[in-house]
């Protein structure tokens, strides 16, 4: 027998955290039962969507560098969110919260709390060839972005839920099904004509989800900030790995 060998976790998904949930006798899905309806495709106006939609994609880039004056309408972030809630999640337990930050004073909190980490990020926690790979990038620890862009998006994903009745409820690969949710989000911003950029930002989840008042039962995910590019923006000079580099054939 090896002694060091864990037991076994019966009920947990890859790298998933299993919750502490009450057992109770009898055992009830967390969605109603019903009877399965007839399956009602969605619009597709164009034929060549396909094609059409990978012109729109292609044009995206993260940047660093947003025009503070031109406030998009909160309407386009919601109708942007709303797709975004559309994504498949672990049996349709939509494990998201979505937090629009557009006050400024919340903004200048959030880059405190960011740069604060960052600065400790870049100098003590990243491994050097981590920063080294970063150079072409050209990002450190300031990150005026943050107070620039006119909206802030801090996704969260949901470790677990609660029932109406208070109990805990788990939320299969919440982390995948929020993951997928962010990235129809960018894809939506990008067909509304907004500039975006992803952040993932190291040891901030706890102070920034304190800040926002958001429950223990929610981790921050993604940090995106949203809005139109500025005039002088620049990008670093990338290229994308063609089709037969990402696509097998079988
Ligand atoms: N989160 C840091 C560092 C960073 C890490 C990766 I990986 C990037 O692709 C870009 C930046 C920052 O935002 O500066």
């Amino acid at each position: 027998k090896n002694p060091k060998r864990k037991p076994q976790k019966k009920y947990t998904l890859d790298n998933e955290e299993d919750i502490e949930v009450e057992e109770t006798d009898e055992l009830q899905p967390a969605l109603e039962e019903k009877p399965h309806l007839p399956f009602v495709a969605g619009i597709n106006l164009n034929p060549n969507g396909a094609e059409r939609f990978y012109r729109l994609v292609q044009g995206r880039r993260s940047i660093r560098s947003f025009r503070s004056q031109s406030i998009p309408d909160l309407s386009i972030i919601e109708d942007c969110i709303r797709a975004a809630g559309t994504a498949p999640s672990g049996a349709h337990t939509e494990p998201w919260t979505f937090c629009v930050v557009e006050n400024s004073e919340v903004k200048q909190s959030i880059r405190e709390i960011v740069e604060q980490e960052e600065l400790m990020n870049y100098s003590q926690r990243m491994h050097p060839q981590w920063v080294t790979d970063l150079r072409p990038l050209q990002t450190n620890h300031i990150k005026e972005y943050l107070t620039v862009a006119p909206y802030l998006i801090l996704i969260f994903k949901q470790t677990y839920g609660l029932s109406p009745d208070g109990r805990r409820k788990r939320h299969y690969y919440n982390e995948i099904s929020t993951s997928i949710a962010g990235g129809i989000l960018l894809c939506a911003l990008q067909a509304a004509g907004l500039a975006s950029l992803v952040t993932t930002p190291l040891n901030c989840g706890p102070a920034l989800r304190t800040l926002l008042q958001r429950p223990v039962n929610e981790k921050l995910l993604i940090l995106l900030a949203v809005g139109y590019p500025a005039e002088d923006c620049k990008v670093p000079d990338l290229q994308r790995k063609e089709l037969s580099k990402i696509m097998v054939k079988y």
